[in-house]
């Protein structure tokens, strides 16, 4: 396959001003009549190029007459029309069948719906049209379907006309004034109930928002609609961006590669982000209800209004809108626990993916297929790179940097490297340096030695950073990392005030003075840079910060070096001393003064997989038997504590206040320590918890408990979970999950026959993932040393690529970490690596995946 490169970019030979789009909608043939306006861009003599995937056209017109046979040809799937002069009117016609679209990318079928995805690349199954994002059009869509079929029929922008024919179809014309790309297109037609409600703007418009679902479907929306409400609050507060158009809607669809998609005024959601109620919802669902309303409505802004010259440039809207709804979040519930919830996220997903073969910068140089490049490194570290900028500069002047960047490039299609400028000028900045976070791949490792003289009371700050190399980039240059440091004074256990210190090169040194004892190094409060930071701290040093640093960050990250350390020893078969671990536990759980969920983050052991980074070789059993050891210690020592917390926090009745949420969260926390404490009546508590609980947080952890045990109760939970939501395809979701990410010894037999179950199906993303997503993410039970855990994961992925490349595509990257593993490991997951890629018509999605994890 091609491989694309940054470097290669030239702007677009015609542009298309304006494009009237005419759909005959139905599932098994659709008719799309296309009129595009287009011009020339600039001085030359290239033919129209207008890109197509799987399109045969039916009809080519160029000014209303029909084109001779040789004045076009196709290319590649692309119809390539020669055209004299400068402005033409473009017509054409093609035929789609939406219900065989099993890609699920551009229009298709999904339990009864007909809706589109665009992005990045699907609009070319559309129509014929220049499909990349600098070629920005005015639409205007007109839509027919059956009326009792499809009696709603959306489209972006504000709705125009409609009208009913003799035929018992029904017609419906939407216009877009906003100029767009392409792969913010979209269109939904279906028997749709709407939760209808407006919002009225800070200029004094009044909006109508719709969510749109199945009927059944309308009690579980009222989340969503109050997020979408704060959503459009929060971004003319705190960005003064205001909506822009008559109408906000969006649908909930069942089948979908993503999460949600930010097509103008017509989001389109994975139905999983919409859909939420106590019953059959996780206060972790709600929070992601919330938060990716709000991430698609922020990309109305960051994103729509202000889009991207090319794919490259993903994480200029990207990186920024999960900086936007990250804040967004934070306001909304507690800054503390968004904060450690994000760098565990970023942790467990960005940092592996950046210490592997498919590491990349945040605004990489080269793909075969940009579907591959939707990743944590664009998403999650391209938001941290925006937040060093926000840190750098204060909230004030990070505003005067990104009300530059929205007004000076409003309506166009811009880089990375025109962000960087805005802040540049609108902040008083020099970015010069720290534009290498755009270009270098890696998580930089940052060493912090403290060392101090007593006769002068002096205290030196050793400072060393390295990145490691990365496919392409052997050798790096020193980065701008921006740490937040403090100095704690052991007696007094204050501290003598929060430093924002850059460290620009390779080694450098900070001194402080006026120190008589030496203090304790607080590093990277906030999670102020996306680095790995190795400090020569004591266990008894991070004890004292796991119970007195202010910086709440600083103090769970404290808590869990004091773990980590603990654990790395007994992996290495060292004695080790866990009681320093168990007493801030008990510290920690019994200080009145913390928030609850705060307390349950604190308290939470480090993932194996999280143990798995920091070995040199990572051995999957030796971290699941000090884990479950280290986690038994806890439990058993603790236990009056936790049964007390158990009871204590059981509430009385349904709230999603901070409060209610926060005493699950702890109450989910006990119960677990409870049962692996290995006391008697463990099972049994958890499942009167399974039984009793009146919403799915605690129900869910409950069952999640019992499922890493082997008692009687499991077996019963897992089949009463089973008869009670079997029918609702989310929460059907949660069972196969569950069951996959169980540490169980049999955990690999049992995703084996899930994947043979009836209500298992490779047709709906979301299924897919919450067996096979979950089970690789499941360290213990995915490199069982027998590899079948490879082989299952392979034999998914050969299967989906014939149907959802990019969905398989996604399932291969935890086979290419063979590099950290022991050498048969290694070579079984090499083997199956090997196995994919010789599969007759492999896409280029899982091609590139692939290939690049075997080398
Ligand atoms: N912008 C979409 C991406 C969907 C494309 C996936 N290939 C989702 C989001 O980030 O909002
Ligand atoms: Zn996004």
């Amino acid at each position: 396959p091609t491989i694309i490169r940054r470097s290669d970019y030239r702007p677009p030979d015609w542009l298309v001003p304006a494009i009237a789009l005419d759909f005959d909608l139905d599932p098994a043939l659709t008719i799309v009549r296309a009129t595009l306006s287009v011009t020339r861009n600039g001085d030359h003599d290239r033919p129209l190029r207008l890109d197509g995937d799987g399109l045969v056209p039916l009809e080519v017109k160029v000014d209303g007459t029909a084109l001779a046979a040789d004045d076009w040809h196709m290319e590649a799937g692309s119809l390539i029309i020669a055209l004299s002069g400068a402005a033409h009117s473009i017509e054409t016609l093609v035929e789609l069948a939406p219900e065989s679209n099993s890609k699920l990318m551009g229009l298709y079928a999904s339990g009864g719906l007909l809706c589109t995805q665009c992005e990045a690349e699907g609009f070319r199954r559309i129509t014929f049209f220049p499909d990349r994002p600098d070629v920005l059009s005015r639409y205007s869509v007109r839509l027919t379907a059956d009326k009792a079929r499809y009696p709603i029929l959306l489209a972006n922008g504000d709705p125009v006309d409609q009208g009913v024919l003799d035929d018992g179809r029904h017609w419906a014309l939407w216009n877009d004034p906003f100029p767009k790309p392409c792969y913010l297109f979209a269109l939904v037609a279906g028997d749709l109930a709407c939760n209808a409600d407006r919002f009225v703007t800070m200029s004094g418009r009044e909006v109508q928002l719709g969510i749109w679902v199945r009927e059944a479907d309308l009690p579980r929306t009222a989340h969503a609609m109050q997020a979408l409400k704060n959503s459009i609050a929060w971004d003319e507060r705190v960005y003064g961006r205001e909506y822009d158009l008559d109408v906000f809607n969006i649908v909930a669809v069942a089948d979908f590669n993503f999460g949600a998609m930010e097509n103008k005024g017509l989001n389109i959601f994975n139905s999983r982000y919409i859909l939420a109620d106590p019953e059959t919802a996780t206060d972790i669902d709600y929070d992601g209800v919330e938060g990716v309303v709000a991430h698609e409505y922020f990309h109305n802004w960051s994103g729509n209004r202000v889009t991207c010259r090319d794919w490259f440039q993903l994480s200029l809207k990207e990186g920024f809108t999960v900086f936007r709804d990250q804040n967004f979040s934070a306001d909304m519930g507690s800054h503390a626990v968004k904060r450690i919830e994000d760098v565990r996220i970023l942790r467990a997903a960005q940092f592996q993916e950046d210490s592997g073969p498919l590491a990349h910068p945040i605004r990489p140089e080269s793909y075969m297929e940009i579907s591959n490049f939707y990743t944590a490194t664009i998403y999650n570290k391209g938001a941290e790179i925006i937040r060093m900028m926000a840190l750098m500069l204060g909230a004030e002047r990070f505003r005067a940097g990104s009300d530059l960047y929205f007004d000076r490039h409003d309506g166009q299609a811009a880089t990375c490297e025109d962000f960087v400028v805005a802040m540049e000028e609108g902040g008083g900045i020099d970015l010069t340096q720290f534009r290498r976070w755009y270009e270098q791949a890696g998580t930089p490792h940052v060493r912090a030695l403290l060392r101090h003289d007593a006769a002068t009371g002096t205290v030196d700050l050793d400072l060393q950073q390295s990145i490691p190399p990365t496919p392409g980039q052997p050798d790096k240059q020193p980065m701008a990392i921006p740490l937040r440091v403090a100095l704690f004074d052991p007696a007094t256990g204050t501290h003598h005030g929060d430093e924002l210190l850059m460290l620009t090169e390779a080694q450098q040194n900070v001194r402080f003075e006026g120190f008589a004892a030496p203090p304790i190094l607080s590093i990277n409060r906030g999670f102020s840079a996306p680095v790995i930071v190795e400090t020569n701290r004591s266990q008894d040093d991070l004890a004292f910060l796991s119970a007195r640093d202010d910086d709440p960050f600083a103090r769970y990250e404290a808590m869990q070096q004091l773990m980590v350390n603990v654990l790395v020893g007994a992996i290495a078969g060292q004695p080790v001393d866990d009681a320093a671990v168990v007493a801030a536990v008990r510290n920690t759980i019994s200080d009145p003064l913390l928030d609850p969920a705060f307390v349950a983050e604190a308290i939470r052991l480090p993932s194996e997989a999280y143990l798995g980074d920091q070995m040199a070789v990572v051995d999957p059993d030796a971290i699941h038997a000090a884990r479950e050891s280290l986690q038994r210690r806890i439990g058993a020592d603790l236990a009056p504590l936790w049964r007390d917390m158990h009871s204590r926090t059981k509430a009385n009745g349904f709230s999603l206040s901070p409060a209610a949420k926060g005493a699950r969260k702890l109450r989910n926390a006990a119960l677990h320590y409870l049962v692996a404490s290995g006391a008697e009546d463990g099972p049994a508590i958890a499942f009167a918890q399974f039984h009793e609980a009146d919403n799915m947080t605690e129900r869910q952890a409950a069952l999640a408990t019992l499922a890493n045990g082997t008692s009687m109760e499991r077996d019963a939970a897992i089949d009463i979970f089973y008869n009670r939501y079997g029918h609702d395809a989310l929460t059907l979701d949660k069972w196969f999950q569950t069951q996959a990410f169980a540490l169980h010894p049999d955990t690999v037999d049992q995703v084996e026959e899930l994947g043979r179950h009836k209500a298992f199906t490779l047709s709906n993303p979301n299924r897919v993932r919450s067996l096979y997503g979950a089970f690789s993410g499941n360290q213990w039970a995915f490199h069982h040393r027998s590899g079948k855990g490879y082989q299952l994961v392979a034999d998914c992925i050969i299967a989906l690529d014939k149907r959802n490349p990019q969905t398989a595509a996604r399932l291969v990257p935890p086979l290419g970490r063979w590099k950290r593993f022991d050498a048969d490991r290694a070579a079984l997951m090499r083997a199956q690596l090997s196995r994919i890629l010789a599969q007759p018509g492999l896409s280029k999605d899982v091609t590139e995946q692939a290939s690049k994890s075997l080398e």
